[in-house]
């Protein structure tokens, strides 16, 4: 029988992958056909996604399965959320793709909350207050740089205007759109109230459509440069919507890390949770697939491993990172993970320094020191987070799964049952391809519903119980 393929493309903030899923014998499987690199560019100080690169690699990436010769039936892309760019009547870029991490939101905050104070803005899309949203770097153009906004015509999430290379058609897709904190959660549309407050054009905004609606086919010359036609469809384009599709697990009560860049904690909700406790406690409602939401919180997660990575000069394996921040477990020092001062610092090391200092405790001098400093903070709040949870719903959570890359780092993965004392099980590892697949095969009815493709998931991939006695921390 002929085999249907389904085409994930997962761009992350530091790497994009192309991986073909298939159903066989009951389960579900997935290769990686290409991988490539990604990293935000300094253009004249803003910090900038490269959009033609990107796209170029998107397309590379599709034309693989004609040397394969594995033809999608559909291709679905998702990526890192919050990040736009805004298009003029010809569908031509207006400025660039500034990123999230970059610093012109600065002060947004009280500039908005003069218009529409956080209270009320968090009862209307019960969204995380974070500098990096979407509302704040729109409402920077809008003072900074308002030509920009009066010449565009459409706003394209970054899935949505790869969508739209491919295909020539724009669709804005709602499980990106919440995290805008522009829409809102219980009618999950744009809050149009709430742009006119703020003077962001209306006629920007497009329709929001669902997982599982389709964009169109791909355009004739990206035909005649793949080598195949086939139709590009939405997933939950925000990857963090995709991942949590691949939860593996039917239990309601279970709580999830989406670990990767950033490490997403929280539970699944069937209505939001925009109250003032709620709001207090800095939960988000991200709007998830089949009228889901994601109750949430954003902590930095590996992004300061991979930055001190990067100022390590790449020069240990992994084994050998977890090696060195073992030996430094004698550190008592913590740092507040959620804190902005690490989101773009140009050192890592001097961040977590310079804030050691700032709350009068040792600084970390040795890379041991610095390693498990940041590990260990990582897991406390993890543990924190955990109770938040538990005090916000009055639940008791037993187990937590940690899907995404960074399920793979043994020693983190330790430390969080060390600090959350719950039960831990890691994987799958592209937790946010394989939920991407998820709508495509939803929509082509390979599964009946959400509940059927989460059990398949969990049979179908390996998730790994912590192994208490690896790194022991008793002592
Ligand atoms: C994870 C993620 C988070 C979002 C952050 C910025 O990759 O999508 O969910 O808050 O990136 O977009």
């Amino acid at each position: 029988r002929v085999k249907n393929y389904y085409l994930a493309i997962d761009i992350g903030a530091s790497s994009g992958r192309h991986i073909l899923g298939w159903m066989e014998n009951g389960k579900m499987r997935i290769e990686e056909i290409y991988r490539f690199e990604n990293h935000l560019d300094n253009k004249n100080g803003e910090l900038c996604w490269d959009m033609e690169r990107l796209f170029k690699e998107v397309v590379t990436g599709i034309g693989k399965c004609s040397e394969l010769n594995r033809i999608p039936k559909s291709i679905g892309i998702d990526t890192w959320g919050v990040d736009f760019v805004l298009l003029d009547g010809a569908g031509e870029m207006l400025g660039e793709a500034v990123g999230y991490r970059d610093d012109r939101t600065k002060g947004m905050d009280k500039k908005v909350y003069e218009i529409i104070n956080e209270k009320d803005l968090y009862s209307r899309n019960g969204i995380q207050k974070m500098l990096l949203n979407t509302i704040y770097h729109l409402y920077s153009l809008k003072l900074n740089k308002p030509e920009l906004l009066e010449k565009a015509e459409h706003f394209l999430m970054i899935p949505e205007y790869l969508n739209y290379r491919l295909t020539g058609v724009m669709k804005n897709e709602y499980t990106n759109a919440t995290t805008t904190q522009l829409v809102n959660a219980e009618n999950r549309d744009w809050d149009w109230e709430l742009l006119d407050m703020l003077g962001l054009p209306r006629k920007v905004f497009g329709r929001l459509y669902m997982p599982k609606d389709s964009v169109g086919l791909l355009k004739e010359e990206i035909e005649r440069q793949v080598g195949f036609t086939s139709e590009v469809v939405l997933p939950a384009t925000h990857d963090t919507g995709s991942a949590v599709m691949a939860v593996p697990t039917n239990d309601d009560d279970a709580i999830y890390i989406s670990s990767g860049t950033w490490s997403l904690m929280g539970i699944e909700r069937l209505i939001p949770d925009c109250t003032e406790k709620s709001r207090i406690h800095n939960f988000t409602n991200e709007g998830g697939y089949h009228y889901r939401y994601r109750y949430l919180k954003n902590i930095m997660g590996l992004w300061m491993m991979q930055s001190i990575r990067k100022e390590f000069s790449h020069k240990y394996t992994f084994d050998e990172l977890f090696t060195l921040a073992y030996i430094g477990r004698y550190f008592s020092s913590v740092v507040d993970v959620t804190d902005i001062c690490f989101l773009a610092p140009n050192s890592m090391r001097q961040a977590v320094q310079e804030h050691c200092r700032g709350t009068n405790q040792p600084e970390p001098q040795t890379e041991c020191e610095l390693l498990f400093c940041v590990y260990n903070s990582l897991a406390k709040c993890y543990g924190d987070v955990v109770k938040e949870i538990e005090a916000v719903t009055g639940n008791d959570y037993k187990n937590i799964y940690v899907v995404g890359g960074g399920c793979q780092d043994r020693f983190l993965n330790r430390l969080t049952a060390f600090h959350t004392q719950k039960n831990i099980y890691a994987g799958p590892v592209e937790a946010t391809a394989i939920g991407n697949i998820t709508a495509q095969m939803l929509k082509t009815k390979e599964f009946d519903d959400l509940v059927q493709a989460r059990g398949t998931i969990t049979k179908s991939f390996a998730v790994k119980k912590v192994n208490d006695d690896e790194f022991c921390f008793e002592d």
